[in-house]
């Protein structure tokens, strides 16, 4: 059955929505008669592949291929709107370079191959490297870019059906801190929030994210704003975001959390404090108050150059505001002491009793498209819907419900993914299975992991290119179907659970990830173990059943057939299996109860420690990296492939570098400079600009030469890289 609509009613700002198209979609009978060249055959929507936001997307087909993509109007996330990775989603994946045929390594290349062969390869590479090094000898590494039914199947395969204990991903990079903050603080992994309190706080204050660069739907949604926010941002450079900030706190990088320790020591003292919230529902003030009560304003403009003047107008704000909302991204996630900076925001919501009400929270925006999807349920770190590994009754649950033996869920937990690269190197771990993610561009101080995979007695890689820095490496080649090509379904940031679904076929022989799991448990033996996966649906079911009774139960939801038919707007966890329709938007802790056992919200506080790289005479510059475009995405494996994206972005690395370290390098724009760390050298071309300090210089990291310069240090709660905070000098090239 298809539907035939003009493309004119299809203009994202007043097409029709999702839902009446399908609805209309089930209806129609005979198609209508219509020019070709103006009509898809039919439209299907999917959640955004790129980033968290979860903007929703109507593909239209023609003739089974994916021809032109519009934002979905009336979805609650983007109305109708999407940035340029949206509005270009289909472009990388219909490009001439996308892997069509699986490849096994012969000499110096790769060669294509079957299936049969390459799972083959897959088993017998991984049996022998598990008999002569011991079971845990080989690990995997993946994504929150993959839909979690896909996630959910790897980690039972990987450690039930393969006998792996160590699994992490890329998620690791980049929302390990807000887990660990959540848990210590909440209870569980619970971000609070619903987008509407961008829209709805009269204070926004955002710590170290550049929206409109990296979430540019939720920037905007910030501007529709009808409250004439204040907008307080805390970054080191004057950003696309700092530039909408009523107050801009261009703090030292890294010292955001005296910054924060400042801000609720002045809270303190001027009573700006919710006394009726923190006595009824949290466990800790006290302790965190005579914490704190050092940061004189004083001691912070010596920690941070925020100046009492600035420090006092932010404290002002955030007192005065009766819906202040708290929200941070990879500014504080990517740091040396990041969790208890994290932990210090919610610290500052919690005080003044903003969390549970319209405009408040204390919000951690995820970065990929399924980065929450990753966090309950990829089974990298703990078990599916953040069960504990170590605990034999929530091992044998799952089991249960799984319908395997216990025995076969591993009682231990993962090495995190700096731990397996030193397994790498002390010998432990010979054999590494990489999936939608290229850690040989996007991996911290990358030179080491670069000899490091050139060690590995066995390196799978499973990508939509053979050609990422990190694919070219493998020794199995596994050609994977993308965004578009596949049922299943992502969680935004906002907890919210949207469907993904498939408007074309993948090209030649690639296939979804799912069905390459469920092939090489054919091929290894362990089939059976798996048949309740039978489908994408059939492990969103299993999924549902293992959150039931979970803060992240989703029992309510009546699978992908819920979705398609009840919910499709998506639908924000949780919602457990008899409860009311609920409404658009939800966010957690109405009632002030939290998930930890006395329902109380925990202060969590430590004393900041420097960075682990300081700045010297020979590398006296901080390098600070992060996202430089809309039209970039990470390592630009997708992004660089299509043409309009790419003629948004640079063409080479650029590095930002005030006026002052400028002209004391004698230094232009356009100049080519080498910038060098210890760890090595690379040449990026020089734009001179205001908008970093003195002292500073900022390079996108969108360049694979980029992560040759950056720091391996690590956050010692989370283990997530510290990407933003590097020694460097330049000199002119
Ligand atoms: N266009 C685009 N969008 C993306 C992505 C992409 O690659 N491209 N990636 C997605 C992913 S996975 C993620 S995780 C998010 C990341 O989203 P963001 O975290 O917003 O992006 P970043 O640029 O990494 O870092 C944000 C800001 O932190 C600042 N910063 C650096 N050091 C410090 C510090 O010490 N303190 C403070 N307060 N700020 C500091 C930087 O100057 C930068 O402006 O973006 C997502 N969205
Ligand atoms: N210097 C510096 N480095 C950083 C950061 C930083 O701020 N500074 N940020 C870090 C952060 S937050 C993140 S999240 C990481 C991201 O780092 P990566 O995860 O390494 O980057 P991506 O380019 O997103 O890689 C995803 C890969 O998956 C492939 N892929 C896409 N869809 C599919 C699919 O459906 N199936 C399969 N099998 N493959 C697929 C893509 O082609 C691509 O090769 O980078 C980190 N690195
Ligand atoms: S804002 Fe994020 S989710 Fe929305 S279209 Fe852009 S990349 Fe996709
Ligand atoms: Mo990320």
């Amino acid at each position: 059955m298809s539907l035939h609509l003009p493309f004119g009613s299809l203009r994202a700002k007043d097409g029709p929505r999702t839902e009446e198209l399908r609805r209309a979609r089930l209806a129609a009978g005979a198609p209508v008669q219509v020019p070709v060249n103006r009509m898809p055959d039919e439209v299907t929507s999917a959640i955004c592949g790129y980033c968290s936001t979860g903007c929703s997307l109507d593909v239209h087909v023609r003739d089974g291929r994916a021809v032109n993509v519009v934002p979905t109007a009336g979805y609650p996330v983007n109305d109708g709107t999407a940035c340029p990775k949206g509005w270009e989603a289909m472009a990388p994946m219909r490009h001439r370079d996308r892997a069509a045929r699986p490849m096994v390594r012969s000499g110096r290349s790769l060669q294509p191959t079957e299936w049969g062969r390459a799972f083959e390869a897959f088993c017998t590479g991984v049996r022998r490297v598990q008999a002569e090094h011991g079971p845990d000898s080989v690990a995997f590494l993946s994504t929150g870019q993959i839909v979690t039914e896909e996630m959910a199947l790897l980690g039972a395969l990987a450690k039930f059906g393969l006998g792996m204990v160590h699994g992490d991903g890329n998620t690791r990079q980049c929302m390990a801190t807000s887990v660990v903050a959540h848990k210590e603080c909440f209870g569980f992994d619970a971000p609070p929030y619903t987008y509407a309190d961008l829209e709805e706080s009269d204070v926004v204050v955002l710590v170290g994210s550049n929206l409109a660069v990296a979430h540019p739907i939720l920037f905007e949604r910030l501007l529709r704003n009808p409250h004439s926010p204040e907008i307080i941002v805390a970054d080191p450079r004057v950003t696309d975001t700092s530039m909408v900030a009523t107050q801009h706190l261009a703090l030292r990088p890294k010292s955001d959390q005296a910054l924060l320790y400042g801000i609720a020591r002045a809270l303190i003292a001027r009573g700006a404090i919710d006394r009726a919230f923190v006595d009824a529902h949290t466990t800790g003030f006290d302790g965190f108050a005579a914490h704190v009560e050092p940061w004189d304003p004083e001691r912070v403009f010596a920690e941070t150059d925020i100046d009492p003047e600035r420090l006092e107008a932010a404290v002002d704000a955030i007192a005065g505001g009766e819906r202040v909302s708290f929200w941070w991204t990879m500014g504080v996630n990517q740091g040396h002491d990041a969790v208890r900076t994290a932990q210090a925001i919610i610290a500052l919501a919690l005080m003044t009793g903003n969390i549970g009400r319209p405009g408040t929270g204390a919000n951690s925006i995820t970065g990929q498209c399924n980065a929450m999807g990753s966090r309950l349920y990829s089974n990298t770190t703990a078990l599916f819907a953040g069960r504990d590994t170590t605990d034999p009754a929530q091992r044998a649950e799952v089991a249960d419900i799984l319908g395997i033996d216990p025995g076969v869920v591993p009682d231990r937990p993962s090495l995190a993914y700096d731990q397996i690269l030193d397994g790498i190197e002390d010998g432990t771990i010979r054999g590494l299975w990489i999936i939608a993610t290229n850690p040989a561009h996007s991996w911290i101080g990358h030179g080491r992991l670069h000899r490091l995979l050139d060690e590995l007695d066995l390196l799978v890689v499973q990508d939509l290119y053979a050609d990422t820095e990190t694919a070219s490496r493998a020794d199995i080649f596994l050609p994977a179907a993308g965004w578009g090509e596949k049922e299943g379904t992502f969680i935004n940031s906002e907890r919210r659970v949207g469907r993904v679904r498939r408007a074309q076929a993948p090209p030649g022989q690639a296939r979804t990830d799912f069905e390459i799991f469920k092939g090489i448990a054919e091929e290894w033996g362990c089939g059976p173990m798996f048949r309740r996966w039978r489908s994408p649906a059939a492990a969103f079911d299993l999924l549902a059943e293992l959150s039931r009774g979970r803060p992240c139960d989703i029992t309510g939801i009546g699978g992908h057939e819920g979705l398609d038919h009840d919910f499709p707007e998506g639908v924000q966890w949780p919602l457990p299996e008899g409860a009311a329709k609920p409404e658009r938007e939800r966010r957690l802790f109405v009632d002030g109860r939290f998930f930890t056992p006395d329902g109380r919200a925990r202060f969590v506080w430590s004393q900041p420690t420097e960075p682990p790289e300081q700045i010297d005479a020979d590398h006296p510059l901080v390098l600070m990296t992060g996202r430089g475009t809309t039209a970039q995405w990470h390592t630009q494996t997708r992004t660089a492939r299509s043409s309009l994206l790419a003629s948004l972005a640079p063409e080479r690395p650029h590095i930002e570098v005030s006026p002052k370290d400028a002209d004391a390098r004698g230094l232009s724009s356009g100049d080519r400079a080498a910038v060098r760390s210890v760890r090595g050298s690379i040449d990026a071309t020089v734009v001179v600009t205001p908008t970093v300090q003195p002292g500073h210089v900022f390079l996108p990291m969108h360049w694979p030469e980029v992560n040759v310069l950056t720091a391996p240090g690590f956050d010692p709660y989370s283990r997530q890289p510290a990407y933003k905070h590097s020694a460097v000098e330049l000199t002119k090239a």
